[in-house]
């Protein structure tokens, strides 16, 4: 679940990039800086490995870059979500399309929303923040659809937590039973399950992680995270990602693993 991703797919930083939903206040993305992380990005997981496709960038939807939103990929399984914001609701067309000569693929429908950001897989099987984005109709196709192969769902309750946009906001599995918590997360009972790996305040963006294999692709700027996942024997691989945290995006968020 955590190690054996061999593809990644991307979508190019469209030119509207900077129309894009932020509530971070952090300012407008610089575009051309974005494009360049972007690309260090890609870079950084075909060096872990993984074979990587960047998909056009998609002008007319510019949180289209953040791709893990579209779908849920699980197996040989891709569930195309409905995200819950509805300026995004389209941007699951192209990724639709990309995937179905690859996996078999089934559709969140109306009501259910559903955002990629909101499911974080563990070797248990999948939590699903249920909040801004996803609700419990869409939390509820999801275990449904993902029952017959042997997953179990459990909804995560993210009421109460304005600061987490995504279930995966705030949490990453990290392998071995080991989760990276961000203080704002903190208070999920659903912790509880595993082994926490706080990360501090001033890194909390770092909370959005990804382990490939014996790596975890971080942010940048987070020496603190780092020195923990080396003391607990991973390999942090840090990537700038500054112009995405201005639009409420991290590593995760960047890419669909399978
Ligand atoms: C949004 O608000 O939807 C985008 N600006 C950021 C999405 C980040 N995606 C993620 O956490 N999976």
């Amino acid at each position: 679940m955590t190690a054996s991703f061999t593809c990644a797919i991307l979508k190019a930083v469209p030119k509207s990039f900077a129309q894009g939903l932020s509530t971070s206040g952090e300012g407008p993305p610089d575009v051309a800086l974005a494009q360049r992380q972007h690309a260090a990005y890609a870079q950084a997981l075909e060096d872990l490995g993984l074979t990587v496709t960047v998909l056009a960038a998609d002008a007319d939807h510019p949180d289209s870059v953040f791709i893990e939103d579209a779908a849920v990929i699980v197996g040989d399984l891709a569930v195309i979500t409905r995200p819950g914001a509805l300026s995004r609701r389209e941007e699951t067309v192209t990724v639709a399309d990309h995937l179905r000569p690859i996996l078999d693929l089934v559709h969140i429908s109306a009501p259910g929303t559903l955002d990629g950001g909101d499911v974080c897989e563990t070797d248990e099987g999948l939590l699903v923040g249920v909040g801004a984005r996803t609700n419990a109709e869409g939390a509820r196709q999801l275990a449904e659809i993902v029952r017959p192969l042997g997953l179990a769902c459990q909804s995560v309750d993210l009421s109460g937590l304005p600061d987490l946009l995504h279930l995966k906001t705030g949490i990453s599995y990290l392998g071995e039973g080991r989760m990276a918590v961000a203080p704002m997360a903190a208070a999920l009972p659903v912790l509880r399950d595993f082994e926490t790996v706080p990360v501090h305040a001033d890194e909390a963006y770092a909370a959005n992680c990804v382990r490939i294999g014996q790596r975890v692709v971080l942010p940048a700027g987070s020496p603190r995270f780092a020195d923990r996942l080396a003391a607990l024997g991973l390999e942090p691989v840090a990537v700038d990602l500054s112009e995405f945290r201005k639009m409420d995006g991290g590593p995760s968020c960047l890419s669909l693993r399978f």
